[in-house]
C-alpha cells in the first residue's frame, strides 16, 4: 500500500497459449488501475503479449456480462436479465426431472473449451464427475489424440527445458509459429541464433517464424514424416546414428531400419516437395551439432495422419544425439501438464460418464428407446459456436437440447444459441493456479477486485448449485462443499504435484512461480533413462499396420477442390477471445492468396471472393501473399464479432475421432462472386 492506497496482487494469466505470464495489478478503491508483467518470471521475464497489456481494457469493457440471462427461445436475443436465485432454480428444476426420470444423469452433457485452463474452472468437471453418469461432449479442443499416443511413449519431451533451448547448436521448428504464438520463445532462439545456431523452419505458410531461420522448408503440408525419415535414411547412411543409444534404449530399430533402407529418396523428396539441396543442408548441419531441439505445433497435430508425422520426428530425435544432451530435446504444448487432481478426472477412466462427439451427438434418435438424449447442457470457457469444425451442425445439436446453460464474460455466438446465460469473474476476481502446458511452471493467481456487478466465480457457482441439489437429496452429488477458492484450490494438490514440484499448497506459490525440479534424466550430460522408446508401435503391429514411426500418406486435396485452407492462430486474438478489442490492424477476416493463383482465376487483390467445398460456402476479401504457396489459401481462425464469415463452416469433422485431428485437412474451391 502507498499514499495513494494503491494495492499490489500476484496474477497470471489462464488462457490457453504457452507462455502462461505471470503479471502483477494494482488496485485503487477496488478497481484495476495499472497492470505488468512480473520482471522475476523465470520464462517471460516481465513481458506480456498485446493481448496481456488490454486486460484492464477486457475486464471492464461496456459488453461484459453484468447479471444472468434467460431466453426461452434460443437464439432469439430476447434475453430477460433474472436474478441467480431464479436462475438456480431453472437449473435445479431441469436436473431434478431428468434425475427423476432416469434416475443418473446421462441426458446432461457438459461441454468444456480452453477459455480458461486455471485449475480452478476445472471445477466445472469435478462437478459433473460428481454426479451419476453424465454426458461429456467432445470436441476440438477436447482431446488431441496424436498428442496424447505421442505423449504416452515419448518420455524424452520429460527430459525438456524449453528455456535450455538457448544452448542448442540447431533448432528445427515443425509447423509451429513461436513469434505468434509463443512470443517470449523468440528470445531463447535468437540467443542460440547469437551463438551460431542454425534455425530450420518448416512449415507451408512463409510464417513470421519463418523469417527468423537460416532455412526456410516449405513442406508440403502433412508430409513432415516424409522429411523426418529422409533424414533418418541420410544420418544412418553417413553412419551418424547413435548406435549405442539405440542399442540400450529402443526396440524394433533394425525392422525400422529395413523400412527406411528401402524409401525412394526422389520420391519421398517429391511427396514432401523438398529440395535435394534443402535435404543436404539439414543433414550437414544436423552432423555438425552437438545439440538439436525439435519444436513442435500445432501444425503437425491438425492433420490426420498427424500422430505418425510426430513419430517420425521423435524418431529421428531418438536417433540423433536428442537425448540427454544440454540444449536437445523435443518440445511441444503438452496437457499431460495437467497434473492437479481435478485436471486429472477426465483421464480417470472408471468413472461411469458417457463421451460423445458432436457428431454422436447429433446422430442421438430421440425415438430411439435404447439412445438417451441429451437433454440439458452446459458449456463453459468455451465458444463453440466459431471454434469447432461444423458450426452449423453444432447450432442445430443446441437448437434441438431443451435447455442449454452457457457460463461466459460475454454474449457469444454459443452464448446466444443457450437458454440461460451466467456471468463469471475473471482471473482479477477470483484465486486460482496455472500450470504452462508449455515451460511447466505453476504460478498462484489473486483476487484483487471483487467479482463484477453480479458475477460470480465458476467454484462458486458450482458450490451453490451443489448445495441446493443436497437439499433436494443428499445421495446424487458428491461435489465437494469447500468454504473457500483457496480450501477448493488445496484440495487439488497431491503427491505428484509434491514430488515435482515441492508444493503442497497454495501458500507455497506466493513467492512466484514454482518449476519442476530437475528431471534426472540427464545427469553429467548423459541419459539416465530407464524406458524403452519402440519405433514400432505395438498397436500398429497388432493392426498389421507398418511401424507408426514412417511416414504415412494423409489427406490430399481433389479435382474439386484442389486448395488446402490452413486456418492458424491469429497474432492479436486467443482463439475467439480479444478480437472485439481491436488490437490489430485488419478490421474484417480475409484469405490470402498467391497472387499468381488469383490471377489465374481473374481474382483481384482486395476482391471479394467465394471460397467453398461441399459443407459450406463463404464469402471473404482475398489478400496476395507470397507468404502462401499456389495451392494453399490461409484465413486466421477466430474471427468474431467483428466479421460475418465463420471459417469453421468450411472446415471437416471426424465422426469417430475428436476434430482436433484434422482441422488443417480442409480442401475448398475458389471463385468469383
Ligand atoms: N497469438 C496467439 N497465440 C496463441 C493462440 C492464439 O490464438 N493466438 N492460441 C494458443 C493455442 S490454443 C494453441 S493450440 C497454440 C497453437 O500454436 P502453434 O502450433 O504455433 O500454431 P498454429 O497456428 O496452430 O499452427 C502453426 C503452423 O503450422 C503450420 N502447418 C499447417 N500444416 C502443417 C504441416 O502439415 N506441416 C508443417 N510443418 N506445418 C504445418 C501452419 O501453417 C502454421 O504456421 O497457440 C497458442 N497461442
Ligand atoms: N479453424 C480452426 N479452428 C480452431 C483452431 C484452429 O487452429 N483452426 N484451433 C483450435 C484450438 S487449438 C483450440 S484450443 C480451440 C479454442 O476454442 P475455445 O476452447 O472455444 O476457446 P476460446 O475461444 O479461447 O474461449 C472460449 C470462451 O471462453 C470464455 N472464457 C474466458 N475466460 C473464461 C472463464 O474464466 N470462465 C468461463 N466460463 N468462460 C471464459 C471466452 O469469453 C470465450 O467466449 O479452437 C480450436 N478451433
Ligand atoms: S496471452 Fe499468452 S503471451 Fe499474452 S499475456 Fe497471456 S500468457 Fe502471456
Ligand atoms: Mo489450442
Amino acid at each position: 500500500m502507498n499514499k495513494y492506497n494503491t494495492h499490489q496482487f500476484r496474477h497470471v494469466c489462464p488462457r490457453s497459449c504457452y507462455s502462461t505470464c505471470t503479471m502483477y495489478s494494482y488496485v485503487e478503491n477496488n478497481r484495476l488501475v495499472h497492470l505488468n508483467g512480473d520482471p522475476n518470471d523465470p520464462y517471460t521475464k516481465g513481458k506480456l503479449c498485446s493481448k496481456g497489456f488490454a486486460y484492464k481494457e477486457r475486464n471492464y469493457h461496456s459488453d461484459r456480462i453484468k447479471f444472468p440471462y434467460y431466453q426461452k427461445v434460443k437464439g432469439s436475443g430476447n434475453f430477460k436479465q433474472i436474478t441467480w436465485e431464479k436462475a438456480f432454480e431453472l437449473i435445479l428444476s431441469q436436473m431434478i426431472n431428468i434425475h427423476q426420470r432416469y434416475n443418473h444423469f446421462q441426458p446432461l452433457g457438459f461441454y468444456k473449451g480452453t477459455g480458461n485452463l486455471g485449475v480452478h474452472h476445472f471445477v466445472t468437471e469435478d462437478f459433473f464427475y460428481s454426479l451419476d453418469q453424465t454426458t461429456r461432449i467432445v470436441g476440438s479442443s477436447y482431446s488431441n489424440g496424436g498428442y496424447d499416443a505421442i505423449q504416452d511413449d515419448m518420455w524424452i519431451t520429460q527430459v525438456s527445458d524449453c528455456s535450455l533451448i538457448k544452448k542448442s547448436s540447431m533448432i528445427i521448428i515443425w509447423g509451429a509459429n513461436p513469434s505468434v504464438t509463443n512470443i517470449h520463445l523468440t528470445p531463447f532462439i535468437i540467443e542460440a541464433k547469437a551463438k551460431g545456431a542454425k534455425v530450420v523452419v518448416i512449415d507451408p505458410l512463409y510464417t513470421q517464424t519463418a523469417m527468423l531461420a537460416d532455412l526456410y522448408i516449405q513442406v508440403y503440408p502433412s508430409t513432415d514424416g516424409a522429411l523426418a525419415n529422409l533424414l533418418i535414411k541420410g544420418l544412418f547412411e553417413a553412419n551418424e546414428l547413435d548406435k549405442r543409444f539405440i542399442k540400450e534404449h529402443t526396440s524394433g530399430f533394425d525392422h525400422f531400419l529395413e523400412q527406411i533402407n528401402r524409401i525412394d529418396k526422389q520420391d519421398y523428396l517429391l511427396k514432401c516437395g523438398v529440395s535435394e539441396e534443402a535435404l543436404s543442408i539439414m543433414l550437414s548441419w544436423l552432423k555438425d551439432a552437438e545439440a538439436v531441439s525439435h519444436i513442435i505445433g500445432n501444425g503437425l497435430q491438425q492433420h490426420s495422419n498427424g500422430e505418425h508425422n510426430f513419430r517420425a520426428i521423435n524418431a529421428l530425435a531418438v536417433a540423433y544425439r536428442v537425448i540427454g544432451k544440454k540444449g536437445s530435446g523435443v518440445f511441444f504444448k503438452s496437457n499431460r501438464n495437467m497434473i492437479f487432481n481435478n485436471q486429472l478426472l477426465s483421464q480417470k477412466t472408471e468413472l461411469k460418464n458417457r463421451f460423445l462427439t458432436i457428431d454422436k451427438m447429433n446422430e442421438i434418435n430421440p425415438y430411439l428407446s435404447n439412445y438417451v438424449p441429451i437433454e440439458m447442457m452446459w458449456i463453459s470457457c468455451a465458444n463453440p459456436l466459431i471454434q469447432e469444425p461444423n458450426p452449423k451442425l453444432f447450432s442445430k445439436c443446441l437448437q434441438r437440447i431443451p435447455f442449454v446453460v452457457t457460463v461466459d464474460q460475454f454474449i457469444t455466438p454459443t452464448a446466444l444459441m443457450s437458454n440461460l446465460v451466467l456471468p463469471t469473474t475473471t482471473h482479477f476476481e477470483e484465486v486460482d493456479i496455472m500450470v504452462s502446458l508449455w515451460h511447466k511452471g505453476i504460478a498462484l493467481n489473486e483476487k484483487a477486485i471483487p467479482p463484477y456487478a453480479k458475477c460470480k466465480s465458476e467454484w462458486n457457482i458450482m458450490r451453490e448449485l451443489a448445495s441446493r441439489i443436497n437439499k433436494y437429496d443428499s445421495n446424487i452429488c458428491s461435489f465437494p462443499i469447500h468454504s473457500s477458492e483457496e480450501e477448493y484450490l488445496n484440495a487439488q494438490f497431491n503427491e505428484k504435484v509434491s514430488d515435482l514440484y515441492h508444493i503442497q499448497s497454495i501458500s507455497d506459490l506466493k513467492e512466484g512461480v514454482a518449476t519442476p525440479i530437475q528431471s534426472t534424466i540427464v545427469k553429467n550430460d548423459e541419459p539416465s533413462i530407464t524406458e524403452i522408446f519402440h519405433f514400432e508401435s505395438l498397436n500398429g503391429q497388432q493392426n498389421g499396420n507398418s511401424p507408426i514411426s514412417l511416414f504415412t500418406e494423409g489427406k490430399m486435396p481433389t479435382k474439386d477442390f484442389p486448395f488446402w485452407l490452413i486456418t492458424p492462430h491469429s497474432p492479436y486474438a486467443l482463439n475467439s477471445q480479444f478480437q472485439f478489442l481491436h488490437l490489430d490492424e485488419e478490421k474484417e477476416s480475409f484469405a490470402w492468396i498467391h497472387p499468381k493463383a488469383a490471377k489465374e482465376i481473374g481474382i483481384y487483390n482486395g476482391e471479394v471472393i467465394k471460397i467453398y467445398n461441399e459443407r459450406d460456402c463463404i464469402e471473404i476479401k482475398a489478400v496476395y501473399s507470397y507468404q502462401v504457396p499456389k495451392d494453399i489459401l490461409m484465413i486466421y481462425q477466430g474471427w468474431y464479432p467483428n466479421s460475418e464469415i465463420n471459417i469453421n463452416q468450411l472446415v471437416s469433422m471426424d465422426k469417430e475421432q475428436p476434430a482436433s485431428e484434422k482441422l488443417y485437412d480442409t480442401f475448398v474451391n475458389v471463385g468469383k462472386l
